[in-house]
Order: C-alpha cells, then sequence, then structure tokens
C-alpha cells in the first residue's frame, strides 16, 4: 500500500519527464506494487513456497534431512544471484545518472556551421541520459575524493543517439590514445597490494606524472578546487576532445563543447571533502537525487567553441591537442542551448550501470577531428561495451535509440530484437533495408583529401608541455593558489619514493616559482633558488572559479542547517523553514536527539513539539551549506553546554559557511563558539553577518557565492 502511493507521488512530480526516451522505456517497466500475478520463477511458473529448499523429510519426528539437486526454484534463484555481477567499468566504475531532455536556443546561428538537427531545431526537445562519474575508485568508492568528474551525456536524437563523453576538466593527461593503459595502470591502485583506492596520492602516479611531463597542464587542473566538486550540478563539463561540425553546404569546422552550471561552479574544501567521503561516501549521489526530487533541477547550457578550417594552424598550439584548451580570449563561446536534468532512473543496474556511452556515436553535421586521443577513443569505447555488457548492448533499454533501427547486423549473445524476412543481406533482390542518400540525412564523412607516409610522432607543437600549465596558474585567484599548493603537498607527501616527490616537486618550477618552492618546502623536495622559466604572468578567461559565479547568486537547493535544543523559539523555526522552502533551499533541524524537542512553552504531554531530524553527531556541520542558529534563551544555554554543537558551528566556520543567529542566539556565537571576524548584528535585527554570507530569517546568500574561495580557519577544524 505504502509502497504504491510513493509511486504515484513520483510520478506526479515528474510528469513533465515524460520525453519520448522515457516512453520508450516504459514497456520494459514492471512495477511489483501494481503487481496481480504473485511470485513466479524466471520461466513463469508461480511459487508455493521461496524460503525452504526442497529436503527429504525421513520420518515426523527426526525433521527434514539432505536438500535435494532436484529443487529447480532453489537452484533458479541462487544461479540469478551467482551472476548478479557484470565487470565494472575499467576506468569511471563510480558513477550516478539521471534523465532529461535538451532544447536549442533560437536564433543562435549555428546553423551557419553544423547541420545537427538537435542544435539547430529549437522547437525539438531531445531526451537525454547524463551520467556523472569519478574516474580512479571502484564501484563503491566514496563520491568525495580529489578527482576529475566524468560527465556524459547521451542524446536520444530522431537522427540517432550522439553521445557527448565528457569530463569537469576540459584537458586530458596524455595526447595520444595508446598511452592510455600505461596511464590508466600508473593512476589505479598499484598492482602488488591494490592500494590507494579512489586517490591519485601514490608513487606510480606521480612517477608516471613526472616521466610524461604532457600531464602538467592536466596536473594543475586535478590539484585545483575543480577536483573536489560541491555537487555535480554545480560542475562544468567539457567534450575536451576536438570534433568537427558540418553545415548543410559541406563545409568543416572545429569545435569544442561545454557546459555552463546555472548554479555555478562550486568546490568542497578540502577538509570537509575528506571527511564527508567517511560521514557520507554517496554525498554527490544523493545530492542529485534530493534535488530532482524535490524538483529543483539542475541545468546546464551548451556551448561551443569554433575554429574554421582555415585557422586550425592559426594558434601557438595544436588545436587537436587534448591537453590544450583554447582559451577563451582567443576562442569566444556561442551558448547553444540548455540541458535540464528532470527524472531519477527507477533502478540503477539496468539503467545507470548498463547506460553504455561511445564517442564514436555522432549524428549527421557533427564528425571527428584527427585528435589522437579522440581515435583512439572511438575504437575503445564499443570495445569495452563488448566485455562489460556483450555485443548486442545497444539493444538494452537505456541504450536503444528512439528513432528507428533497420539493417542486417544479426546474431550475437543475448539478441533481443526478432526480424521478420527471409533477407539478411544487403543488396538483395527485394531492395529490403536502403542505404540514404546525404541529402535526405544519410550520414556522410567529410570529403578530405589525405596524402601523407605511415609514422608514428606527434606534430612540434604537441612538444610545448609548460605554457598553458603556468595560464592556468596565473588564471586562478590567490586563494584557488593556496588550495592548488595544499593538494599538490598533500599528494606528494604520501609518496614515500624521494625519487617521485623529489622530482616531481623541482618540476613544478616549469608553472611557477612560488608553487615549487611553496611544495618542496612542505614534502620534503628540493628548494628551486629560482623558475624554470619565465613566467610572463599572461592569464586567461574561464579559469577561475569566481568567473562562475551566477549573476543572481540562489540558495535554490542548497541544504540548511537549524540548530535547536529544547527551550527554543519553535514558532520562529517554523517561520525559517517556511521562508526557505519558499526559496526552494531544504532545511533540517539539527537537535540533541532524533525525535521531538520541544520549543519554549511546550510540553511532552501536548501534541506539540518540533521533530529534529538528526541528532548533532548524526549528521556534521560538512553535510550543509549553511547554519542558522534561532532565538530562545533556554535552547541557547543548553548549545552553549553541548561541546558537539559547538564544535558543530566552528567547523561549519572553518569550512566558510554562512552562520546566522537571531536574538539569544547572537550571545552563543559571540561568547561562547568565539568566532573572529564576524560583524554582529544590532540587537534589533535579526540577521548576523560573517564573512562567509549573511542569513536572515528569510534569506541566505552565500557570500556572492564566493564562500568557499576564501580561506577557511584551520584552527576550527
Ligand atoms: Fe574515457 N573511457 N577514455 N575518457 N571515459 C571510458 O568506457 C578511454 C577519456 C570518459 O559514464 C571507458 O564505457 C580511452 C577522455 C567518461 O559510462 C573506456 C581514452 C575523457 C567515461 C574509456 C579515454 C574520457 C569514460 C570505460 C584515451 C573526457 C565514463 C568504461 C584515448 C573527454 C562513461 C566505458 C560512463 C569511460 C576509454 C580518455 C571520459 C575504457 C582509451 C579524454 C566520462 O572505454
Amino acid at each position: 500500500m505504502s509502497s504504491s502511493v510513493a509511486r504515484t507521488v513520483k510520478d506526479t512530480v515528474l510528469g513533465l519527464a515524460d520525453t519520448k526516451k522515457v516512453k520508450d522505456m516504459r514497456p520494459d517497466i514492471v512495477d511489483p506494487s501494481k503487481d496481480d500475478v504473485g511470485m513466479t520463477t524466471d520461466f513463469g511458473i508461480k511459487i508455493e513456497d521461496p524460503e525452504n529448499w526442497l529436503r527429504v523429510v525421513r520420518d515426523a519426528g527426526r525433521g527434514p534431512g539432505p536438500a535435494l539437486l532436484e529443487d529447480h526454484i532453489g537452484r533458479e534463484k541462487i544461479h540469478r544471484f551467482d551472476h548478479e555481477r557484470i565487470p565494472e567499468r575499467v576506468v569511471h566504475a563510480r558513477g550516478t545518472g539521471a534523465h532529461g531532455y535538451f532544447q536549442a536556443f533560437e536564433n543562435t546561428g549555428i546553423e551557419k556551421y553544423t547541420l545537427a538537427k538537435v542544435l539547430t531545431d529549437s522547437s525539438r526537445t531531445t531526451p537525454v541520459f547524463v551520467r556523472f562519474s569519478t574516474v580512479q575508485g571502484s564501484r563503491g568508492s566514496a563520491d568525495t575524493v580529489r578527482d576529475v568528474r566524468g560527465f556524459a551525456t547521451k542524446f536520444y536524437t530522431d537522427e540517432g543517439n550522439w553521445d557527448l563523453v565528457g569530463n569537469n576538466i576540459p584537458v586530458f593527461f596524455i595526447q595520444d590514445g595508446i598511452q592510455f593503459p600505461d596511464f590508466v595502470h600508473a593512476v589505479k591502485p598499484e598492482p602488488h597490494n591494490e592500494v590507494p583506492q579512489g586517490q591519485t596520492a601514490h608513487n606510480n602516479f606521480w612517477d608516471f606524472a613526472f616521466l610524461q611531463s604532457q600531464t602538467t597542464h592536466m596536473l594543475t587542473w586535478i590539484m585545483s578546487d575543480r577536483a573536489i566538486p560541491r555537487s555535480y550540478r554545480m560542475m562544468q563539463g567539457f567534450g575536451v576532445n576536438t570534433y568537427t561540425f558540418l553545415n548543410a553546404a559541406g563545409e568543416r569546422c572545429f569545435v569544442k563543447f561545454h557546459w555552463l552550471p546555472e548554479l555555478g561552479v562550486h568546490s568542497l574544501m578540502w577538509d570537509e571533502a575528506l571527511k564527508i567521503a567517511g560521514q557520507d561516501p554517496d554525498f554527490h549521489r544523493k545530492d542529485l537525487e534530493e534535488a530532482i526530487t524535490n524538483g529543483a533541477y539542475p541545468q546546464w547550457t551548451l556551448a561551443v567553441q569554433i575554429i574554421e578550417e582555415r585557422n586550425e594552424h592559426a594558434f601557438d598550439f595544436d588545436i587537436l591537442d587534448a591537453t590544450k584548451t583554447w582559451p577563451e580570449h582567443q576562442v569566444p563561446m556561442i551558448r547553444v542551448g540548455k540541458m535540464v536534468l528532470n527524472r531519477m532512473v527507477d533502478e540503477f543496474f539496468p539503467e545507470t550501470e548498463q547506460v553504455a556511452f561511445c564517442t564514436s556515436h555522432i549524428v549527421p553535421g557533427i564528425g571527428f577531428s584527427d585528435d589522437p586521443l579522440l581515435q583512439a577513443r572511438n575504437f575503445s569505447y564499443f570495445d569495452t561495451q563488448i566485455s562489460r555488457l556483450g555485443i548486442n548492448w545497444e539493444e538494452l533499454p537505456i541504450n536503444r535509440p528512439v528513432c528507428p533501427v533497420m539493417n542486417f547486423n544479426r546474431d550475437g549473445g543475448m539478441r533481443h530484437k526478432i526480424t521478420r524476412s527471409t533477407i539478411n543481406y544487403h543488396p538483395n533482390r527485394f531492395e529490403q533495408v536502403q542505404p540514404t542518400p546525404k541529402a535526405q540525412g544519410g550520414y556522410a564523412s567529410h570529403r578530405t583529401v589525405m596524402t601523407g607516409h605511415k609514422d608514428r610522432l606527434r606534430s612540434e607543437k604537441f612538444q610545448e608541455h609548460y605554457n598553458q600549465a603556468q595560464l592556468f596558474w596565473n588564471s586562478l585567484s590567490p586563494i584557488e593558489k593556496q588550495h592548488a599548493i595544499s593538494a599538490f603537498s598533500f599528494e606528494l607527501s604520501h609518496c614515500d619514493d624521494p625519487l617521485v616527490y623529489e622530482s616531481m616537486s623541482a618540476r613544478l618550477a616549469e608553472i611557477d616559482f612560488d608553487l615549487a618552492r611553496q611544495v618542496a618546502l612542505n614534502v620534503g623536495g628540493p628548494i628551486p633558488e629560482r623558475a624554470a622559466r619565465v613566467n610572463a604572468g599572461n592569464t586567461t578567461r574561464g579559469i577561475s572559479q569566481l568567473e562562475f559565479i551566477p549573476a543572481e547568486p540562489t540558495i535554490k537547493s542548497r541544504r540548511i542547517a537549524i540548530l535547536i535544543a529544547d527551550g527554543v523559539d519553535a514558532t520562529q523555526v517554523e517561520a525559517l523553514r517556511a521562508a526557505f522552502k519558499s526559496a526552494m533551499a531544504t532545511t533540517w533541524l539539527i537537535g540533541p536527539r532524533r525525535g521531538k524537542v520541544y520549543g519554549a512553552g511546550q510540553t511532552a504531554s501536548s501534541s506539540t513539539g518540533l521533530w529534529a531530524d538528526h541528532h548533532f553527531e548524526g549528521q556534521r556541520s560538512t553535510m550543509f551549506d549553511a547554519v542558522i542558529i534561532p532565538d530562545g534563551q533556554a535552547h541557547v544555554n543548553l548549545l552553549s553546554k553541548n561541546g558537539r554543537a559547538i564544535h558543530w558551528v566552528r567547523e561549519a566556520f572553518g569550512h566558510c559557511k554562512a552562520i546566522g543567529a537571531i536574538g539569544d542566539a547572537v550571545r552563543f556565537l559571540e561568547n561562547v563558539v568565539q568566532l573572529p571576524g564576524i560583524t554582529y548584528a544590532p540587537s534589533t535585527s535579526d540577521a548576523v553577518v560573517n564573512s562567509y554570507g549573511v542569513v536572515t530569517t528569510s534569506k541566505v546568500t552565500l557570500a556572492g557565492e564566493a564562500w568557499k574561495l576564501v580561506k577557511g580557519d584551520d584552527t576550527f577544524l
């Protein structure tokens, strides 16, 4: 009964999410809450007893004897269980996904470059499925580790599936796909002891990183705050590789894809990320689910950078080199559409685990470039799906296109489709299944003249590895630089081979003298006397997270804790909750115990009281974006004697969170918690201001959303 009620609510909330893809999958959905059949085996016979194996009963007094292999029902159950696991993804094993849609903006002018209808036709809504992931850790690893995040989008277009398989960082470690297995072996847990999990902080990774100086630019990104996002919803996404667009006139240009999050780009602090990894390893997974189920649908703008074919060689870097960005001051962004995620999956395994992306899945109007990393990816993704899911993986509900599929590919393990025809080849005497001419939508590769000789090499510009690492570094704000210095120091401290940490900290002098000196001091590397190369101080746009603060900061989907104890002003708490709810933030009452907490004048015997969602230990400050302490003399007295409550607020302060106090609670902050640098509002006001934000009874402003980018006070952690 209760589950069918929950189900109805979910469907209503997500009514808008009925995209063509969601409808396409509907026949495959079974719903036990609507079951009118009862329990059956996989071959459909009704089961009478699923709890007792078939046994030999010798006589009534002695109880049952041996279990019989004959029990086909018991055997089937065990067989199915024994084979539940499939290989996890060789990289990006840990992830979560959601459904949504993409819609092109009007009048973008993008048809000048591409004939891809998904990008040019603003009247269309294209269903999407997005899977976010970490890279290094296995399926059960924690969400908040320092790592690149995968951002893979499957567009179910009317012209076939387009998979934009990107990351939250615009460059990659290596330039040529032939090195991918070496890179992945080096980054993954070491082979002798399978350590460490969900971390790059080990000898083998930094050994490879040093020996392959092409990694340098990427290293600066993963040691920045980008590698510890606050939420998947607050990350940029990048296609990374260089693709091509083809327009109706047959002209080609080069393109890079970008996702810009509506909520801005925000990160955790490192101390916070470390703690959350233990306190709630599913933090990002739950965050996505919480936002979508509350109707705060995450949204991104798709933007492209375009370089016309004639300008391919006009830059001092090779535009096909995946370790380079196209700096925004040189190549501007064109915003082409928006993506909204508005529906969680019904079941994790058949959707999120079985979704399979392929960079080789492109639609007319989009093509590849000669980027050697992309070419290798085009081979690798299809190949890995065969070992993960079998050759018929494209028939699985989550993977199959929403447009017709018709060809003579046949058979193979686990074929689902049944084709009614005497013909399974082309050409055939009945002219069944004909190719489509380009003019009517057939995919045609760009006609390109090719001459050359076979060789294994990279172009000259691929040999330059430090310019953009330095550009990135220079473009960070001072506090972002401090965070990156700490990150390099943490990682290299975990390398115990001096050859590794000494050589790598010396390499940093190629980027910046100050960076190299501070890291060397921290980790015991050789202290450089001068920079290894001149730093002219060039900067570019689109690097510092400060640039991604939304013009109108919002607390939509933010988690706000209200600290309470007995004697709190319950009416005020209710008012706070209502105000935050109307701003689409979630509020959580944190008290001395989970259960009833009584406001001034309320008693256990009356039916009044507030329900605390968690006790102070149950959910730490790390789980929230802001904390507010309401008025109430007795409650403030109780909080003042509670070490955990005091630490709660101090830790929130250390993590640069907005903290608010009302009435008597101001005294708690001032005299007991003793936070430095706070301007206490006049006693008549209900607001408290600290350098990290403003909290009033109706509003939380997270210091212009730059709140994580000031240096936290370590002494409070
Ligand atoms: Fe991947 N990558 N990759 N990768 N990658 C995989 O495919 C590979 C690269 C990315 O949520 C695998 O289905 C090669 C860059 C994401 O299911 C595998 C090379 C970027 C995901 C594979 C790269 C990515 C993967 C493992 C270098 C950012 C998760 C499982 C030539 C643009 C997709 C799978 C999901 C997954 C190969 C480099 C992003 C083995 C050979 C660059 C987001 O095929």
